[in-house]
């Protein structure tokens, strides 16, 4: 596989007008999944994907399963537990003003919770050119935190690790997310994380480069600065896949700006940006490029409704990315 996703998804129920939770008349339903949104998407860009969970064996799970293996994505290791119902969230519509989303979780004791070391395929995981896992999974369950600490653990034959942040705070109540988010994204090789993710955190508010410090320097980390752009720093080659050469790192990290979009909801565009860099750094391409595919999956997701959008195809993203920089500044 190109790429292994591991991660808990549920049905996303969307408003079907603005306002409070306690307004919202009516809902429909999609799905949703930080892992998986990026298993989707780069399945839909052509790569081989593979999204390994446990989802109950209620409608559901059904329902989330099948829509993430509409996009081409490999779910044959997905398990469904009889005694444990799948995720659900609901949320609102962005806020005019701030942007922000009012999100409430039924995850608690979820099929998906219960994943450790002793019930899912380790093989499957491991079996990919990249893994790609997230802080949210952490912050599940004791037996969740053991299994992206035994997936992160150094080994010499481990596949390259993708690890994005995601800090949901409703998930962390009473859990130290600084301590053991920062443990991870120190054992990954590859960590996407938001500039003011790290702020809320971490307290760290010297920008990129305090956030790299903090992490002891990641083989890549990229800091997503929202809408004005993102910063990569690369460090070394990861791995068989990716030449040096092709990379052009710059030790001061190198920033490539966002286009501009009218953004809808942001939730997910986290994701598809993630599925973009990755999908170039298969590919060996230049590290602005890494930055502009991941921007140019953003803002698809970044204006739609729903947690991913359809990608561009990959010829499409490419000729976008290939635009002279006057077109992107
Ligand atoms: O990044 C988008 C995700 O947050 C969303 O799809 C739901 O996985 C989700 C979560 O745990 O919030």
């Amino acid at each position: 596989m190109d790429i292994v996703a591991l991660g808990e998804s549920m049905v996303t129920l969307i408003p079907t007008r603005p306002g409070p939770l306690s307004d919202v008349p009516a809902f429909s339903r999609a799905i949703g999944g930080a892992e998986s949104n990026v298993a989707c998407a780069m399945a839909a860009l052509g790569h081989s994907a593979r999204w390994v969970s446990r989802v109950g064996t209620d409608g559901f799970g059904q329902c989330v399963t099948a829509g993430v293996a509409e996009y081409g994505v490999d779910v044959s290791t997905v398990r469904r537990d009889p005694s444990r119902p799948t995720g659900v969230y609901f949320r609102t519509a962005a806020d005019r003003g701030s942007g922000a989303h009012e999100v409430a979780y039924y995850r608690a004791g979820s099929a998906a919770s219960a994943m450790s070391p002793a019930n899912v395929d380790m093989n499957a995981v491991r079996d990919c050119r990249i893994l790609h896992l997230s802080g949210i999974t952490a912050a599940l369950s004791a037996d969740c935190h053991a299994l992206i600490h035994r997936l992160t653990a150094p080994a010499a034959d481990r596949p390259l690790i993708s690890f994005d942040i995601n800090h949901r705070p409703a998930l962390w109540r009473g859990k130290d997310a600084a301590r053991t988010l920062l443990e991870l994204a120190r054992r990954a090789d590859v960590v996407f994380v938001g500039e003011d993710e790290a702020a809320q955190v971490w307290g760290v508010t010297g920008g990129p480069g305090a956030i790299r410090r903090l992490l002891r320097e990641p083989g890549v980390l990229v800091v997503k600065q929202g809408a004005w752009g993102a910063t990569a720093f690369h460090r070394q080659a990861q791995g068989t896949h990716e030449p040096t050469a092709t990379v052009n790192a710059v030790p001061e990290g190198t920033f490539e700006p966002s286009p501009t979009v009218t953004a809808v909801s942001a939730i997910g565009a986290g994701d598809s940006f993630a599925a973009g860099y990755l999908s170039a750094t298969l590919r060996a391409l230049p590290l602005r490029q890494r930055l502009r595919h991941g921007h140019l999956l953003a803002a698809a997701t970044l204006t739609t409704p729903t947690d991913l959008a359809p990608p561009p195809t990959r010829a499409h993203a490419d000729h976008l990315a290939a635009l002279d920089d006057a077109a992107w500044g």
